[in-house]
């Protein structure tokens, strides 16, 4: 009897900035994905839970001092630590969407405006990750962003990195090979904004070819 091939999960990174409403999308997301009885799984970046993001999480906290470069590094590595794991969970057919993933690397450490780390150096330790089928930008102006209520503790958190930010993520969209990358306004209501990000999903649930990887 012939076996029929599994079909392959959707790698799906949503992206954006601080308080664009990302870990409330990924899980309204996953929950609808659930309902409609697809294989999914929700992992977030960084994932403070390893060694390497506890490292990250110390860093973010202001409880450590590192190294633009160093830090930059380490949080690719912590993608690097579960890119096998997330290879072999999508060719078991699961769908696993990513809170924030490479763009975000390139992006928050070329905003923080280091002469010697631009954004094309950012990107190259993620060359060669699994390349997302679906990268959704959350995207929200700067005066939504304000009426959100204040910033954390955390670093990065402060008005002038996030519209840095938000500019390098607007400059990712012209790249030729990120054409992968779709922008959703995420200044509307919760329930407007589930509703876009799942559609273009589930299309791309349905066309899932070979997966590729991040190109320099
Ligand atoms: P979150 O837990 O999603 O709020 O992310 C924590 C902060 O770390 C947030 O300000 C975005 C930033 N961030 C996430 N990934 C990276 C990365 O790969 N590199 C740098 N420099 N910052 C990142
Ligand atoms: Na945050
Ligand atoms: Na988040």
């Amino acid at each position: 009897m012939a076996h029929d091939k599994i079909k392959r999960g959707a790698l799906v990174v949503v992206e954006g900035l601080d308080r664009a409403g990302k870990s409330s999308q990924c899980e309204l997301l996953y929950r609808s994905l659930l309902d409609m009885n697809y294989k999914t799984e929700y992992i977030r970046f960084p994932d403070r839970s390893t060694p390497i993001g506890k490292q990250i999480d110390s860093y973010l906290r202001g409880q450590s001092q590192l190294g633009d470069h160093s830090i930059h590094l380490l949080f690719s590595a912590n993608r690097w630590e579960v890119a096998q794991s997330i290879q072999d969970d999508i060719a078991k057919g699961i769908t696993v969407i990513v809170d924030r993933y490479s763009y975000s690397g390139a992006v928050y450490s070329a905003a923080k405006g280091n002469p010697n780390l631009s954004l094309h150096w950012a990107w190259q330790p993620e060359v060669g990750l699994p390349r997302p089928d679906l990268c959704l930008f959350l995207s929200i102006s700067p005066e939504e962003a304000a009426k959100r209520g204040g910033y954390g503790v955390e670093r990065y958190e402060t008005d002038s990195m996030q519209k840095r930010v938000r500019d390098l993520f607007l400059s990712l969209l012209d790249l030729p090979h990120n054409d992968e990358i779709c922008v959703i306004d995420a200044g509307r209501p919760v329930d407007e904004v589930a509703q876009d990000i799942l559609e273009p999903v589930l299309e791309c649930m349905k066309n899932v070819d070979s997966i590729g990887s991040l190109k320099k």
